[in-house]
């Protein structure tokens, strides 16, 4: 080797470089990039502004929970891909490099600090949590209580201080309001997202919620388990008033059940028209006169003309003999006499069963009167 002796330029003006030296910078330039990618990760998280802000109290805790979940998901996220990435990068094979990859062997201390942060983090999630639950879950003296049944494809709310059955959950600013809620037939769930409540709501057993509503307003209910054709119809409304609009909207509907704002009673007709808004056949069935644009079964415009002539014709099968007798065989037995381009079973088999027969008789009056 002739030419081994011979200093090359390079090599001759530097001192031989430290490798120790340059481990030692690599590892505190990853330590910086990694704790800065945990922070800004962080308030990527805990600050976005895809959510909007809840509007009752243990919404906000809830948020405030979900924010720290996400706010450490996306800490993690960012440095577990952000090291993916750069070592991708960094250490590629070049194309004219054949060598096996060095072998590493493992590092206890890595091992212990990889497991040990993890565990550190989920236990004070558990924690916290379990507090947030505890706290939202905690039941005011003064709450007051409403019973929720949900049956497809309508919520009733039962005020049973009142007596009142109402189609809309009202609610006073402030004040806890308990939900005790059943089921009449499939699961439902019951969902306000803007209160940050979802419970499921079942036909074998009783489920609870609370909340407390923080801002006068009409938020949306959302039914969140799919039950069946109606589904997407089975909505309402919360209705947040203050609390003396509340007691005026709930003694209106305590006296205005048989006695109108006139002061007149009501005909059977215009109670009838209640009971179809209660148990939301709107969801499929049109009717002007209730606001009701449901497309899944036949047009109810005109009902009351039209029941007449189904049943003198041939091709009418069921039991009724006027128009009135036809219209309730539809609500409580809808299979005896399935119209024409219309599927069966689609319409609730068991309207029978959850209308009262005074209801049902109102219903049947209403419905006749539709021309
Ligand atoms: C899930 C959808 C659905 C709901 C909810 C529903 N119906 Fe129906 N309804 C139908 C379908 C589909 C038909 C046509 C098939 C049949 O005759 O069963 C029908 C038929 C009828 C008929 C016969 C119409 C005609 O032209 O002869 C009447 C009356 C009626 N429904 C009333 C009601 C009333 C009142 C309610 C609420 C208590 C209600 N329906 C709720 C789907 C529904
Ligand atoms: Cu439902």
């Amino acid at each position: 080797m002739t030419y081994a002796s011979q200093p090359t330029p390079a090599s001759q003006p530097r001192a031989p470089e430290d490798p120790r030296a340059r481990a030692r910078s690599n590892r505190v330039a990853a330590l910086g990039i990694g704790v800065l990618a945990v922070v800004l990760g962080f308030l990527a998280g805990r600050f976005n502004p895809l959510l909007t802000g809840s509007t009752s109290s243990e919404g906000v805790k809830v948020d405030a929970l979900f924010s720290v979940l996400l706010g450490i998901g996306t800490a993690i996220f960012v440095v577990v891909q952000g090291g993916l990435l750069y070592s991708i990068i960094r250490f590629r094979q070049k194309s004219d490099d054949d060598d096996d990859a060095p072998a590493v062997r493992g590092n206890v201390g890595l091992e212990i600090l990889w497991t040990a942060i993890p565990a550190a983090i989920l236990t004070g999630l558990a924690v916290y949590s379990y507090a947030t639950l505890a706290n939202i879950e905690t039941p005011a003296p003064d709450a007051i209580t409403v019973q929720v049944t949900g049956r497809q494809f309508a919520w009733d709310f039962y005020y049973p201080d009142r007596d009142v059955h109402s189609p809309e959950l009202h609610v006073p600013l402030g004040l806890q309001v308990h939900l005790v809620m059943h089921s009449d037939d499939v699961i439902h769930a019951f969902w306000v997202p803007d209160f940050r409540v979802k419970k499921d709501v079942m036909p074998d057993r009783v489920t609870e919620v609370r909340f407390t509503a923080d801002k006068a307003g009409t938020y949306p209910i959302v039914c969140s388990r799919l039950c069946g054709v109606g589904h997407a119809f089975m909505r309402s409304n919360v209705v947040v008033q203050p609390e003396n609009i509340f007691a005026t909207w709930l003694y209106a509907q305590q006296t205005g059940a048989t006695v109108q704002a006139g002061g007149q009673p009501a005909t059977p007709a215009a109670a009838g028209k209640a009971v179809f808004e209660q148990n939301n056949c709107g969801a499929c069935h049109t009717l002007k006169d209730a606001n009701a644009a449901g497309k899944v079964g036949p047009d109810l415009n005109s009902i009351g003309t039209s029941a007449a002539k189904i049943i003198q014709d041939p091709g009418y099968k069921g039991k009724a003999t006027d128009a009135a007798s036809y219209i309730r065989e539809s609500i409580v037995e809808p299979n005896a006499y399935v119209v024409p381009n219309y599927p069966p079973n689609v319409m609730p088999q068991n309207f029978g069963q959850t209308i009262s027969a005074k209801d049902l008789d109102n219903l049947v009056q209403y419905l006749l009167s539709q021309k």
